[in-house]
């Protein structure tokens, strides 16, 4: 019998045309790291190329959603601009008019999918509450403002023990939820294509 919980059976969808980005906090680098592993590995298992897949960081996740919003809108630029584009790494930091004249890597297209990944480990004060509200909050708005999907890889877990078994990291079994995060990245970008 199948998991009850869960996305349900996995589906397979071509993400070999697509621009993926993983843009993550740096707090709770552990189980971060395992996270992004996870979601890169689903990306490539999709059929994403190596070099169609931008990582970017912030410090932390209260950041994703300005990181996020700020990653697509630079990608939209380096697009659209008719000289050369910009590398990944200046992406974030780059004005419009820095976009616009830089020369240093082949343009791209804008991103397909965004894929946020930060893990909030529950602390003695409403610092947790604050922030997973703000930034769940946050992702859905770039979400829906810019069309792209953002995929929500917030772990909001009230232990570290609790953030290691959803990295793939525990004794229970659980998987890599940053897997999950990855083939979602795959199908949305395939299926916002479709919908467009
Ligand atoms: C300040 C803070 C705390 C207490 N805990 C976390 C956490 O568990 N996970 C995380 O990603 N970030 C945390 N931060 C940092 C905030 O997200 C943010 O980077 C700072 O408040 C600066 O805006």
């Amino acid at each position: 019998m199948s998991p009850i919980k869960g996305p349900g059976a996995a589906q397979s969808h071509d993400g070999s045309g697509l621009r993926v980005a993983i843009i993550h906090a740096r707090w709770n680098a552990t189980i971060i790291d395992q996270l992004v592993a996870g979601a890169k590995k689903s990306l490539l298992a999709g059929g994403v190329s190596e070099d169609n897949i931008t990582v970017q960081t912030v410090p932390g996740s209260y950041e994703l959603p300005l990181g996020v919003q700020r990653l697509y809108a630079a990608s939209q630029v380096q697009a659209s601009s008719s000289g050369e584009g910009i590398s990944a790494t200046d992406l974030l930091s780059a004005s419009t008019s820095d976009l616009s004249k830089s020369a240093t890597v082949s343009p791209k297209k804008p991103f397909d999918a965004i894929i946020a990944i930060g893990v909030l480990i529950k602390g003695a004060t409403m610092h947790f509450e604050y922030i997973a509200d703000a930034v769940s909050h946050g992702l859905m708005r770039v979400q829906l403002d810019s069309g792209i999907p953002v995929i929500f890889g917030l772990l909001t877990v009230l232990t570290e023990e609790q953030g290691l078994e959803r990295a793939g990291l525990g004794n229970s079994g659980m998987h890599n939820h940053g897997e999950d995060w990855g083939s979602a990245a795959v199908e949305l970008g395939v299926k916002r294509r479709d919908w467009s």
